[in-house]
């Protein structure tokens, strides 16, 4: 039959986009329909997302994917960043701007719940590492406060948007592995844990999986959207990594890590089941789930964020120039632990790379040229990093490394990171999550089969590009060394 069109609602950390999908036989053509900024606002002492003006820019973007399918969308599919959430009254209404998770209320918050709940129980219950804004810990922060007193659902950020989109209320299970607060073994709450900790799981609405429908657009969603009804809502892998990690377009049977690449690095394995294993939390390696079962066994890396904030503070320089003179520059050099989470807080972000150099008696950077040349290296040295742990610790070797995201755009990145690991990485595609986001609502519509061929469907349709490692091991090996934390 003709191409059907799908539109993927993308919510990153950094920009918010809707794409449109065209599944052809065989084809696959992405286009974008809308894009706008995610820009956090801090009000008072507390930083939030400004979840109305990105609801807005959910709405414009729907009426734009509308106009570029001709009108007619077969399915709509949306993922954000994970561990954030609106708390609704119950009336069902939105209880005050969900909190971001680089705000300083979970500050001190996980020392006291491991006082009654121990760090190492807590990882073999949940298998997710510790970051101080995990779900489970903010709910903790947010005990005693008049607006969780009132709260009587949860809902996670995309599934808040498919709420009032449809009306209807769900927890996508892949976003939801990332509360903390289920155990990725049964793909169930981990009740014990939220009970210990005071947490009633009754909060969140159901469970829902990837390809579940999960309502159809609102009449005044439509109108205002001008799409012909219905139009269903689909359940994806509404964690924006599981979409992403849905879409690394890796040959059947391949060995593969993959680098998901945007505000955060994400990095590591898919496997068939968890590791809980404590060299695996004391390494920091978090379970996550993915679609058809799998597991997302990844690190947190502080990512493209470092050079997000270093560029804010440097009154947002076009990025290529500065990119072609960081290139030029001789490295691996002065390089910092990218995985420190002391680089979460937003803020002077080039004077704490400086201070992190000067920490460990390395020359600081000066220019914006040198910082940007430090990030990178630093980024690719962490990409090293978790990809090696990852294969050891899970006793699963790979041949090849995928970069997805943003990220894959940066062909200095890519290099580097290839010449890090000592392995060939392939980059794209950059809207990894927007493309998992649209496969898996096509599958669900009956449009492509299983995982392997979504996956090659990406691989012949998608622009890829391939980096051979090269360069010094030693150089890199000395570099690694420097950039270990003390
Ligand atoms: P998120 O989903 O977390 O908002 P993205 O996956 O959109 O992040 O990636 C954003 C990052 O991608 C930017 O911070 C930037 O570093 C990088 N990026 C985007 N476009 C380009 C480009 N043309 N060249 C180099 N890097 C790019
Ligand atoms: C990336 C991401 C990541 C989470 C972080 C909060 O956008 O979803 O996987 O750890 O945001």
């Amino acid at each position: 039959g003709p191409a059907k069109s799908f539109a993927a609602v993308d919510l990153g950390a950094s920009s918010g986009r809707v794409m449109v999908g065209r599944l052809g036989r065989g084809t696959l053509e992405l286009t974008e329909a809308h894009r706008f900024p995610n820009r956090p606002v801090r009000a008072g002492t507390t930083l939030h997302w400004d979840v109305l003006a990105l609801y807005a820019g959910v709405l414009d973007g729907l009426r734009a994917a509308g106009e570029a399918a001709g009108g007619r969308l077969e399915s709509v599919g949306i993922d954000s960043w994970a561990v954030d959430h609106g708390l609704l009254d119950a009336d069902g209404r939105l209880l005050g701007n969900p909190v971001h998770y680089r705000d300083a209320r979970t500050e001190g918050v996980p020392e006291k719940v491991w006082a009654d709940l121990p760090a190492d129980r807590l990882y073999a219950a949940t298998g997710i590492q510790h970051a101080p804004f995990n779900t489970l810990y903010q709910l903790v922060a947010a005990r005693g406060t008049a607006q969780l007193a009132a709260a009587r659902r949860l809902l996670l950020i995309p599934d808040l948007i498919a709420y009032w989109l449809t009306g209807e209320q769900g927890t996508e299970l892949t976003n939801a592995s990332t509360t903390q607060l289920l155990d990725p073994r049964t793909g169930d709450w981990a009740r014990p844990v939220a009970e210990s900790i005071g947490i009633d799981v009754a909060l969140f609405p159901p469970l829902r999986r990837p390809g579940d429908p999960a309502g159809t657009l609102l009449p005044h969603v439509l109108e205002e959207t001008r799409l012909n009804g219905p139009v269903p809502v689909t359940t994806v892998a509404s964690h924006d990594t599981a979409s992403a990690v849905a879409a690394v377009p890796a040959a059947a049977g391949e060995r593969f890590a993959y680098i998901c690449t945007g505000t955060w690095s994400l990095a590591g394995l898919e496997l068939d089941s968890p590791v809980l294993t404590e060299a695996g939390r004391r390494a920091a390696f978090t379970n996550e789930l993915g679609i058809d079962g799998t597991v997302r066994y990844l690190r947190n890396i502080m990512g493209l964020w470092l050079l997000q904030e270093c560029l804010r503070e440097w009154g947002d320089p076009e990025l290529t120039p500065l990119l072609d003179a960081a290139a030029a520059i001789p490295g691996p050099a002065s390089v910092v632990d990218a995985s420190d989470p002391a680089f979460l807080a937003p803020g002077r972000m080039p004077q704490r790379i400086a201070e992190a150099c000067r920490t460990s008696r390395q020359p600081a950077p000066r220019t914006p040229a040198e910082t940007t040349r430090c990030i990178l290296d630093s980024l690719a040295l962490a990409h090293r990093r978790a990809v090696e742990d990852a294969q050891r610790l899970a006793g699963h070797p790979v041949d090849v490394v995928h970069v997805v995201g943003g990220g894959a755009r940066n062909a200095l990145l890519c290099r580097l990171t290839a010449d890090a690991c000592g392995l060939p990485v392939v980059a794209g595609p950059a809207e990894a999550a927007a493309l998992g986001n649209i496969l898996v609502q096509a599958r669900a519509h009956g449009l492509i089969g299983d995982r392997d061929e979504m996956r090659s469907l990406l691989a012949r349709t998608q622009h890829l590009t391939r980096y051979e490692p090269s360069g010094d091991r030693a150089a890199w090996d000395a570099a690694a060394e420097r950039a270990v934390r003390r």
